[in-house]
């Protein structure tokens, strides 16, 4: 079986207009597509950085600003200048994309404008077609990044083939991988969908960032999805701090694996992890009470559980296995009201395990929030 078609899609800078691309997306999914969000408001550099990590087939860009005809030119024109030239631009724009303009933009590179009218059905089909063969052969990527997303989809399309292991092209050429993976710290994070956990991590980046003026960190991010499904992979369009030169972000599918990653994630996590980044971070897609992810990644140094105050009754901590094997549980929206019975019932709950686990509260959505500070103070201390 062949992976999913997978794209971008986005709004442009000074746009907000997203009421449409929802709906498109929506409707992608729904035909086997994965489609990674980038979010409104997104510059030039934003979205040909995201496409290139993300190793799409093509870039759907929804533009009302009136500033279309040079701002998909000017994605074009990064796409060429960092040697992508394989990941197309097509796009709409209502009431304001002209037919003249379109007819401008189509000289400029872009392969099609969808206008008012369009069926949903018509816009699907031409995505199937003309993003949906085979890639043809590429020339070897130049840049480190595109090396490392080329790498990354060869060991996706391996699993989604079933050949289980990846092929030999998409092991990484590092000399000394075991030492480059001691010099990577490697956190889990995972927790119940909406604890939080992206925009954690986003304030996470950022404080690293700020540390380290020439540190590399990577992502990888996974949503859920069925096998040969399509999914929203949406985690980027939370992310500010997170949308820079030295942060590379991968979006996965779970594509029909439960427990909160995908069948390619440790293959794809060991690459990262040799990859030559400071730090590389995993994150799940929202677990259950069951979930383990990382019992069986071996090179995940310290694990965290993001989770929400609002769990329920204290007899549900009981049941969360993670709270067994978490090194580090932060009780997210800490301002919530309900957060301080929470921080002590978990405070109980691990007590019983005697493992000296670290227990902290946050509000990541607030900037300079000192929880967030204590966080990367001990993730940073590796222990
Ligand atoms: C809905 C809307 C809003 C909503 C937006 C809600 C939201 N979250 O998206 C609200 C009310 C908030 C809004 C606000 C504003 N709006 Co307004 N808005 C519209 C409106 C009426 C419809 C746009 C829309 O969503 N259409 C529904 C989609 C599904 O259909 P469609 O646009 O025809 O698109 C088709 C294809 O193009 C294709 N398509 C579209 N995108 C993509 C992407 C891909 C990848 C693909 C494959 C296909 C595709 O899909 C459709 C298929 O039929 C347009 C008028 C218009 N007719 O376009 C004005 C319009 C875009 N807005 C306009 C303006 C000026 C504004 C404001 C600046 C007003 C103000 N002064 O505050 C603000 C700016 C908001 C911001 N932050 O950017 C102007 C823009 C003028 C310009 N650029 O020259 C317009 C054209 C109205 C006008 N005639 O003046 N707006």
């Amino acid at each position: 079986m062949a992976s999913p078609i997978r794209i971008l899609t986005a709004v442009p800078i000074c746009d907000g207009h997203d009421s449409a691309i929802n709906t498109i997306n929506l409707e992608f999914i729904r035909h086997g597509i994965e489609v990674i969000y980038l979010g409104y408001h997104r510059s030039v550099g934003d979205i040909v950085r995201a496409a290139i990590q993300e190793d799409v087939r093509a870039i759907g860009i929804s533009s009302y600003n009136g500033g279309h005809i040079e701002f998909f030119a000017e994605v074009v024109g990064l796409l060429r200048k960092r040697g992508a030239t394989d990941i197309k631009v097509f796009g709409g724009g209502g009431g304001t994309i002209t037919h003249e303009d379109a007819v401008a933009m189509k000289r400029k590179g872009v392969d099609n404008i969808f206008f008012a009218g369009t069926s949903l059905a018509e816009m699907t089909d031409y995505v199937r077609k003309h993003y949906g063969g085979p890639r043809g052969k590429r020339s070897r990527a130049k840049s480190p990044d595109r090396e490392l997303a080329h790498k990354l989809t060869e060991i996706e399309d391996a699993y989604a083939a079933r050949r289980k292991r990846p092929t030999r092209n998409a092991q990484p050429k590092i000399r000394n991988t075991q030492s480059a993976i001691r010099n990577t710290n490697v956190i889990g994070f995972t927790g119940p969908g909406g604890a939080g956990k992206t925009t954690l991590i986003d304030e996470l980046v950022l404080r690293f960032l700020n540390q380290n003026p020439k540190g590399r960190i990577a992502i990888l991010s996974h949503d859920p999805s069925v096998i040969g499904e399509g999914a929203l992979l949406g985690d980027r369009a939370t992310m500010i701090n997170s949308q820079n030169d030295r942060v590379f972000m991968r979006s996965m599918a779970t594509r029909g694996q439960a427990g909160g990653l995908s069948p390619a994630t440790h293959d794809c996590l060991t690459l990262l992890a040799r990859s030559g980044f400071d730090y590389v971070i995993i994150e799940t897609v929202g677990t259950g009470q069951e979930a383990m992810p990382f019992q069986k990644n071996g090179i995940v140094n310290q694990t965290v559980l993001v989770m929400n105050p609002d769990y329920g009754s204290r007899l549900q901590l009981q049941k969360i296995v993670m709270l067994d094997l978490a090194d580090i549980v932060v009780v997210n929206k800490s301002d919530l009201q309900r957060a301080r019975t929470a921080h002590t019932e978990i405070e109980q709950r691990l007590e019983q395990n005697g493992r000296n686990q670290r227990l902290i509260d946050t509000v990541a959505k607030r900037h300079r929030d000192p929880g967030v500070d204590e966080l990367f103070g001990l993730i940073s201390d590796r222990g």
